[in-house]
């Protein structure tokens, strides 16, 4: 089989894989010729082997009409979305429609769905769950430099001498680039990391210094850095003649954050943590400034955005090598979104949708017949304009709005009452496919074809190396079938190559009659034939009319401000949006795990990352959870004036008294009641729109069940009745989570299960201490098991899991079957630390006790644990810290 050179569909660091199809999945390697990677993968990109599967997959396009939801021809599909498209602008004009996309389509797709919308519809009510991601890098980045730019390159972060990671979980998030970090640091010792987050993680575990900030202080913090660093002579004065504006004015706003104490009050730490910090930024000429969802997602996003550039700014830290502030992107394509201006209030390739001639100059090459002339609906307020009517039909597309929007009951009901909801998925059955009137079949990674671009700047291909399934197709296909449908022209593309093309040449296109050129062209890759397309190496924009990328911006000191200089912003410090009180006096942060990505629809397939983290958690500090009565182990019930959800109380996640965490990858697909979303406050940032998802004000409650339980099944089991319930995927198995309130017996679970009168049926019940036990065989073969106790004693799942790999079970197997353990008991590993080799926690804790390991090098030469990915060596290190 051939393999082929293609790009990670999940994380921005846009890492290079080598993919080899199999009968049944691939093959995947790191590409070692990839320079995002070089090589690695973490442990996400490695299972990509294992998400290729078809179970699941919407593989026809699908209408729902009184009789429900029946398959359709693309035809038929198509006809109908054009059609009530045209019907409702005609009738109510054109922001009556949206699109809702993604930064997961590939920039052929989001070119052509801009084109659409802003081009030939005539509104720009398209906007992108990049709005929930990065739009306050993207507006912050516009403030300081007059364009959305990121100056520097992860060859920047192995140069430097001090890197800040802010509101940033690199570690589990950007693990390759984390892990190139940590190898820089192992080769250059002095090389210091400065973790600031109001969690104690795994990137904060394996920094030199970490601030546990108050969350929400960052502008505190960093205007007190600015005012430190005037004050401490720090500053490049000829640097700041010579390229920037606005110091003065920067510097009054964070006056009184000149006072440490000040500063420290207000972020809640300890004011020498914030000594050393500031010490050592000053101090250190080459900083990295690396920021993401802590400080994106806020009412202040925008603000802390610029209030960290600002110490870049003051400094002259910037466009150099080993130095600048450094917006770590999300999604694998949220770069190539903003390329073809996917947001709301943008216009493609970086125009200004607010400017006459831009929008002027973008109709023409579109040769549209109309261009959207006001920016259109942000994200939260597209789902509100839903509900309330002005927008009657809207196509969602990549993106899974009901499970990841602030306030996700209130789109739920926006969906309900919309007149045509449009869904293109890869997946049959997601939330928000749920309310979808047409379902259209998507190309999934390894099957779509096109470009996206990484943090860095990076273009580079992904390539199909399957075929299409069913009747799946590209994005851009069908946007280009609807646009057709419509009357539109300029939507007939071959393929992507062409789309491609175009995009490029868009970029330099009558440049020069812009005002100020834009610092994004990428004129060099226009003339690419089809197979240059298909060849292209990973090259960073701006790519010249040569073909030769651009490792940094900046270099020369020039800013896509009209007089080329940069600007400080004026940063006020201000409080999240709704502070804690005493209905809800808990803060809850949200945000992702090690092995899931998102709302699980690829990651949930792989066996082996489930087993990290199997269960939703509410993760408590132990104070707070004796207040609230609830103990480890045991359901909380986690409500805000927004909604609420259900979650198992965990400690251990480094969390400070009056917070909590919750992660973002239940759905109501695998979960009863376990969609944080629902929880989460729509407050948004009155600059960029992005909502404040790490702060919400929620009360915690026991929610009472009177046994708890699980099930390891080949099947799927109804579980309608049971009380809460969450499910990942084992291998031959899938498990599931149970809280139950009816009462619990073998006739129940007989029933549950499926198992007729004179199935091969054992079961164990003591009714005085609530337990019962029971399993079902099919020829001799475990079919499924059902364990239930009053308290969450249960057994560990891991042996019983591996039961499910024998075609006969052995007469031992079965005899302790009940007992829920080996005969010859061996230690249960725990929880999943190394996915790679399936090294479970309390393996690695008793090899550490008993061999007496001292590092984490020690734990992989024992146990092979960290020795493939690199993703877990932060956990390791942090068993390795624990008291004996
Ligand atoms: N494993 C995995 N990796 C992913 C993803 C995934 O789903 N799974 N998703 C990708 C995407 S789309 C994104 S956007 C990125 C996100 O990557 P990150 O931003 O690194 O991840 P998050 O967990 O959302 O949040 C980062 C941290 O912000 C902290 N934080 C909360 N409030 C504050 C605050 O007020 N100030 C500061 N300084 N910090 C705060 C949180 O405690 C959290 O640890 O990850 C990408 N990578
Ligand atoms: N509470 C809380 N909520 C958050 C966040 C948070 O930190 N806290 N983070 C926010 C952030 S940063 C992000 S990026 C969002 C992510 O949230 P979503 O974008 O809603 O999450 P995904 O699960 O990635 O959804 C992608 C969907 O697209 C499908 N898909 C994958 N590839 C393709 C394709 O090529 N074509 C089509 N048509 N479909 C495809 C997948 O099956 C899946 O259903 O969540 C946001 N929501
Ligand atoms: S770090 Fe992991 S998830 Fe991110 S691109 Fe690389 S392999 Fe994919
Ligand atoms: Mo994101």
């Amino acid at each position: 089989m051939m393999t082929v050179r293609t790009t990670c569909p999940y994380c921005g660091v846009g890492c290079g894989v080598k993919a080899t199809p199999m009968a049944h999945g691939a093959i995947i390697e790191g590409d070692p010729d990839h320079m995002a990677n070089r090589g690695r993968l973490c442990v996400k990109g490695a299972a990509l082997g294992e998400t290729l599967d078809l179970d699941g997959r919407l593989l026809a396009p699908a209408i729902r009409d009184e009789q429900g939801l029946r398959e359709a021809g693309w035809d038929e599909a198509l006809a109908k979305v054009a059609s009530t498209f045209a019907a409702i602008v005609a009738e109510h004009g054109p922001d009556a429609v949206a699109l809702y996309v993604s930064g997961q389509l590939l920039t052929e797709d989001y070119y052509v769905a801009n084109k659409f919308m802003k081009g030939f519809i005539g509104s720009a009510n398209i906007d992108t769950n990049s709005r929930l991601c990065m739009s306050s890098s993207v507006a912050g980045h516009k403030r300081a430099f007059g364009e959305d730019l990121v100056p520097g390159c992860y060859e920047d972060f192995e140069l430097a001498d001090l890197i800040v990671l802010v509101g940033s979980n690199a570690a589990w998030c950007h693990p390759t680039l984390f892990q190139r970090i940590a190898k820089a640091r192992e080769l250059r010792p002095h090389l210091r990391i400065v973790a600031i987050d109001p969690r104690r993680t795994a990137t904060c575990e394996s920094a030199d210094l970490h601030l546990p900030i108050k969350p929400g202080t960052d502008v505190w913090l960093f205007n007190g850095l600015l005012a430190y660093l005037a004050h401490s002579g720090a500053v490049d004065s000829a640097f700041i003649d010579a390229h920037t504006n606005g110091l003065e004015a920067a510097l009054e706003a964070a006056g009184e954050c000149a006072s440490i104490e000040f500063v420290a009050r207000h972020c809640g730490i300890d004011p020498r943590l914030l000594v050393e910090f500031y010490e050592l930024f000053a101090a250190s000429d080459k900083v990295v400034t690396a920021f993401s969802q802590g400080v994106n997602q806020s009412t202040s996003g925008t603000d802390k955005v610029n209030a960290i550039i600002n110490c870049h700014l003051v400094t002259g830290r910037i466009g150099k090598p080993g130095m600048g502030p450094f917006s770590l992107t999300g999604q694998p394509n949220a770069m190539g979104g903003r390329e073809v201006g996917g947001l709301a209030n943008m216009l493609a390739a970086h125009l200004e949708l607010d400017q006459p001639a831009h929008r002027e100059l973008v109709r023409t090459f579109w040769d549209a017949p109309r261009i959207a002339a006001r920016p259109g609906l942000k994200a939260v307020e597209m789902f509100r304009a839903i509900e309330e009517g002005g927008i009657k039909a809207v196509w969602i597309m990549a993106t899974n709005p009901v499970a990841s929007l602030p306030d996700a009951d209130q789109v739920r009901r926006a969906l309900a009452r919309c007149e045509l909801v449009v869904v293109s998925d890869m997946s049959a059955a997601t939330d928000t496919a749920a309310h979808a009137h047409v379902l259209l079949p998507a190309l999934g990674w390894g099957e779509k074809d096109g470009t996206v671009t990484n943090s860095e700047r990076c273009i580079s291909r992904q390539r199909a190396f399957l075929d299409a399934p069913g009747q799946a197709r590209a994005d851009w296909w069908a946007l280009c079938q609807v646009a057709r449908r419509m009357g539109f022209h300029g939507f007939d593309y071959r393929d992507a190559h062409a789309i491609f093309g175009e995009h490029a040449r868009l970029s330099a296109w009558r440049n020069d009659e812009t005002g100020v050129p834009r610092a994004f062209r990428i004129d060099g890759l226009a003339g690419l034939s089809r197979a240059g397309y298909d060849g292209l190496a990973p090259i960073q924009w701006p790519v010249g009319a040569a073909g030769e990328g651009s490792a940094r911006l900046f270099t020369d000191g020039r800013y896509a401000h009209a007089d080329g200089k940069a600007r400080f912003v004026a940063t006020v410090p201000r409080a999240p949006a709704n502070p804690a009180d005493r209905a809800y006096p808990i803060v809850l942060n949200t945000g992702r795990l090690r092995d899931q990505w998102h709302t699980m629809t690829r990651t949930g397939k792989s066996p082996r990352l489930a087993n990290h983290a199997p269960e939703p958690c509410v993760d408590l500090h132990p104070h707070d959870a004796l207040l609230a009565g609830v103990r480890e182990g045991e359901l909380a019930r986690v409500s805000s004036r927004w909604g609420a959800m259900v979650a198992r109380v965990s400690h251990g996640g480094g969390i400070a008294r009056g917070s909590a965490f919750i992660p973002i990858h239940w759905t109501g697909q695998n979960a009863s009641d376990a969609r944080v979303g629902a929880v989460v406050n729509p407050a948004v940032d009155p600059v960029s729109g992005e909502p404040e998802f790490k702060h919400t004000p929620v009360r915690i409650e026991p929610f009472a069940v009177a046994w708890h339980g699980f099930i390891l099944s080949r099947n799927e089991i109804g579980l309608a009745q049971v009380a809460n319930w969450t499910r990942v995927r084992g291998a031959g198995f899938l498990r599931y989570e149970l809280g139950g309130r009816e009462p619990a017996s073998p006739a129940w679970a007989r029933a549950l299960l499926g198992a007729d009168p004179d199935a091969d049926w054992i079961d164990y019940e003591d009714r005085a201490e609530g337990m019962l036990r029971c399993a079902l065989l099919v020829d001799g073969r475990l079919q499924a098991c059902l364990f239930v106790s009053r308290r969450p004693d249960l057994p560990a799942r891991a042996w019983l899991g591996g039961l499910f790999a024998q075609d006969a079970l052995s007469p031992k197997d079965r005899a302790t079957l009940l007992a829920g353990r080996a005969p010859v008991q061996g230690l249960d590993p725990g929880p999943t630390v190394c996915a790679c080799f399936g090294v479970g926690r309390d393996t690695i804790r008793s090899a550490i006790a008993q061999h007496g390991l001292k590092d984490a090098g020690a734990v992989t030469a024992c146990l092979r644990a960290g020795g493939n990915c690199g993703s877990c060596l932060p956990e390791i290190r942090q068993l390795l810290a624990e008291p004996r």
